[in-house]
């Protein structure tokens, strides 16, 4: 093999590996849960879960409509009707109603007892401690601008010292 080609199969490799490495990248922020950003608003993907509820459309989410729609949402995930969803069940769920497989809290965050079954207590304690955090006012409702947040600041970047602003200021 001659060096020249050598060379070129060395930057092939490389390069590819950094491609690899910048789609494990967003593959991996996709995980954390960053939501839909607009004009500086954001919407968590676990808010998903909960507008389906509004049974009766007044985009207001009570509780008695978190309590039915838990039920149903948790027979709705367990295909197989065995009575508790296994990781695949609540990953299917989670993509279906929240968009991704991995949307939080995740497995690990319905299955309490790490067990690796969800039942319908886990699955239901867990819809309801997201309830409470949307529920800002703890009045039992969660309304639409509970579930929106404005970004206090742009996507995190480490602080620049001075030093690198001055350098910054000089191109
Ligand atoms: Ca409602
Ligand atoms: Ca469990
Ligand atoms: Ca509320």
């Amino acid at each position: 093999m001659s060096r020249h080609l050598i060379l070129i199969l060395t930057i092939a490799v490389t390069t590819a590996g950094l491609a690899a490495c910048s789609g494990d990248r967003s593959h991996k922020t996709g995980h954390r849960e960053m939501g839909m950003m607009e004009g500086g608003l954001i919407v968590r993907p676990s808010a998903l879960y909960l507008v389906g509820m509004d049974t009766d459309g007044d985009f207001r989410i009570e509780r008695a409509e978190l309590d039915a729609g838990t039920v149903a949402a948790f027979k709705a995930a367990d295909a197989n009707r065995s009575g508790f969803l296994t990781p695949v069940e609540l990953s299917e769920w989670s993509e279906t109603l929240a968009g991704d497989r991995y949307a939080p809290p995740g497995f690990i965050g319905f299955d309490a007892n790490a067990d690796q079954k969800v039942t319908p207590e886990e699955f239901g304690e867990t819809l309801g401690g997201l309830f409470k955090q949307f529920d800002r006012n703890a009045d039992g409702v969660v309304i639409r601008a509970e579930m929106v947040e404005r970004l206090k600041r742009g996507p995190r970047r480490p602080r620049a010292t001075p030093d690198v602003q001055r350098q910054r200021q000089r191109y």
